[in-house]
């Protein structure tokens, strides 16, 4: 007994160091210890619990935001082994919460399809924690066990009979010491956990808030799998077809899920996933996935005369404009390359995804003609507006290399030449322009006033965006060039900074930019040079004193503290034209008071700033109603 016992205290002290290490670098295992690190925490353990989904045994799963922040996760699967592992000599559960990188489905023969960022997992996520719960139902036993930072409490507790039921149920409370934000995100989690459900068909997940004056619950039930997600997707935009084009099958080790669905707008969205990860920078999967819908298209258009002999072939651009897609494969060995280790570089993953995409493609679209063919006009429409606007490009870049600064008529620029001191603002109208031009510092800050609505990019061609005088004016603007010839170290403005009235016009006017913005210069907004201004909703004035208000609760709290008398005198701004320039100055434009949101584009949820864009952007009326009364209640000012 004495040299197990030893052996036994050796294992221990490991173990202990295994999960410090975690303490020590948290960044290491889960990204970081912002909100991203926090809701990550989540996925870790939810993610097991779909792996059990995926290996046929559990169909439910219960997400659950706590009163206290922290989380509950039950699945209904075969509840964590609990006999002992003989390497560990502590069960099998203790071991997948307490050494490092036990969280993988070791010796059981299945790869682990699904997995965090850096696949780490539920030790990870005990370290990280003030406490953890685990409580396992297996074979009419119900036991538990509690981790406090990582550390194992009292040995697994066998506390009774279970029946029938099997499961695991896990909950954690973010360590305070080790997160910058502890408080979750419903929003964040509800996005994900959607995701989850659509790339895992059948899969029910439900996720509830029981935080005091939040209660809320929302269920994700998806039998059509990826197929549903694309319906989503395309929900506030026309298709072109009621089909949803699917294909499944597996080569040399990748199993390969497609489904897509063309749309009436000119944007392709394909969100590719790798063992339910999303894939923002793509990968193999995509390469193959474009590769053969480019081929597949061509052939059918060639052999059934779509495309004349003397016609030149349809571009990958061309076809997917206004594509939807879902690319989802499985694999036992991801490789993820790149800055942000976010693409995938297995070479096989290429070659699967094209040959099941290009053989099934082909049947169906052998099968639907009304669809191919429908697509195939769409392509060559598309074909046709992308000549027209490489002309119209060509163009442009002739006339700015002719007079080498062609800067727009209507931008009064700053002097300073370095990009890092300067800002532009873009502002709704010609008066409001004026105003601050006279308000501006003339060094550093450039004004481009805007008249009125600019052209919605999500329901012109290419064509008609480059003819547009506001879209040129921006283009010349930031320097950058756009599309082929994007070069970020050439923006003239490290600031850009969209100014509207804040009403709902207003509001309108900055989506429409910000879309803009979005699908023609990504990076300017990844990058963070992007801002909203914050104008003032009031103005208050009390005995030659002054006061601004940004928003009802503020104007509240001003009135309280001066007191609510006749000497008030209260003005509500209806634009930025009520103001004068020094108003403009004091409020809005000073670096030293104004208030600027930074535009950020979270890319987890790169699928969901789509369909925010279109939502609010598309024609149809009832999702962006939807949209705005599931929003309105969190949502701050909304003045509509
Ligand atoms: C709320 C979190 O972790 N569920 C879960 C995890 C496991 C199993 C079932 C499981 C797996 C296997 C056999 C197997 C895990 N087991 C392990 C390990 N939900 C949650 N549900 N029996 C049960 O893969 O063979 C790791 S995770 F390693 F112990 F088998």
């Amino acid at each position: 007994m004495g040299e197990t016992n030893t052996e036994y205290g050796a294992d221990q002290i490991q173990i202990l160091e295994g999960l410090e290490a975690v303490r020590k670098r948290p960044g290491m295992y889960i990204g970081s210890t912002s909100s991203r690190g926090l809701h990550h925490l989540v996925y870790e353990i939810v993610d097991n619990a779909v792996d059990e989904a995926l290996a046929g045994y559990c169909t439910e799963i219960n997400v659950a935001i706590n009163p206290d922040n922290s989380i509950t996760v039950v699945d209904n699967g075969r509840g964590i082994p609990v006999g002992i592992n003989h390497k560990a000599g502590i069960p099998a559960v203790e071991v997948v919460f307490t050494i490092l990188h036990a969280g993988g489905k070791f010796g059981s023969g299945g790869y682990k399809v699904s997995g965090g960022l850096h696949g780490v997992g539920a030790s990870v996520v005990n370290a990280l924690s003030e406490w953890l719960e685990v409580t396992v139902c297996r074979e009419g036993r119900k036991y538990e066990q509690r981790y406090e930072r990582g550390k194992t409490m009292y040995p697994l507790k066998d506390v009774g009979e279970c029946g029938d039921l099997t499961g695991t149920t896990v909950t954690f409370l973010p360590d305070k010491q080790i997160f910058e934000e502890t408080v979750y995100d419903y929003d964040i989690l509800k996005q994900r956990l959607r995701e989850m459900a659509f790339l895992t068909k059948g899969l029910k997940i439900v996720l509830v808030d029981k935080r005091e004056g939040m209660e809320r619950e929302k269920t994700f039930h998806y039998e059509g799998g990826i197929r549903e997600f694309v319906t989503y997707l395309n929900r506030s935009k026309e298709a072109l077809y009621p089909e949803i084009i699917y294909c499944e099958g597996e080569k040399d080790g990748v199993a390969v899920e497609v489904a897509m669905q063309h749309n009436d707008s000119y944007t392709e969205n394909t969100y590719g996933f790798v063992n339910n990860i999303n894939t923002p920078e793509g990968g193999t999967h995509i390469t193959g996935f474009r590769n053969a819908i480019t081929n597949t298209f061509n052939d059918y258009a060639r052999k059934n005369k779509l495309l004349k002999d003397s016609e030149p072939n349809l571009s990958g651009d061309d076809i997917r404009e206004g594509l939807t897609a879902i690319v989802s494969v499985k694999i036992g060995n991801p490789q993820f390359e790149g800055q942000t280790k976010q693409k995938l570089g297995n070479s096989e993953a290429r070659g699967a995804v094209d040959s099941v995409v290009s053989k099934q493609l082909e049947i169906f679209l052998e099968q639907n003609p009304t669809v191919a063919k429908a697509t195939v006009e769409k392509s060559v429409l598309a074909q046709r507006a992308r000549e027209a606007a490489r002309k119209a490009r060509d163009l442009t870049r002739r006339k700015s290399a002719l007079d080498s600064m062609s800067l727009p008529g209507k931008l009064a620029d700053c002097s300073d030449k370095n990009p890092e001191n300067c800002e532009i603002y873009i502002v709704e109208g010609d008066s409001a322009g004026g105003s601050a031009k006279t308000a501006r510092n003339r060094a550093t800050q450039a004004i481009l006033p805007l008249r009125g609505k600019i052209l919605n990019v999500e329901k012109a061609r290419l064509d008609k965006i480059y003819a547009n005088a506001e879209i040129k004016a921006m283009i010349t603007a930031f320097g950058t060039g756009i599309h082929d010839d994007f070069d970020i170290s050439k923006l003239r403005y490290h600031k850009i900074i969209i100014m509207t009235d804040a009403d709902v016009d207003g509001a309108h006017i900055a989506t429409l930019l910000l879309t803009f913005l979005y699908r023609f210069m990504p990076e300017l907004i990844k990058q963070g040079y992007v801002y909203l201004a914050q104008p003032p909703l009031y103005k208050i004035e009390k005995n030659k004193k002054v006061w601004y208000a940004y928003d009802d609760d503020e104007l509240n709290t001003i009135l309280t503290e001066i007191g609510r008398d006749s000497n008030n005198k209260i003005q509500r701004y209806k634009g930025l034209g009520e103001m004068d320039a020094e108003q403009l100055w004091e409020t809005t434009m000073d670096p030293e008071k104004r208030i600027l949101l930074r535009v950020t584009m979270d890319e987890a949820a790169s699928s969901e700033i789509d369909l925010v864009f279109t939502t609010l952007m598309g024609d149809k009326v009832e999702p962006r109603r939807e949209f705005i009364e599931e929003n309105a209640r969190f949502v701050k000012n909304l003045d509509i």
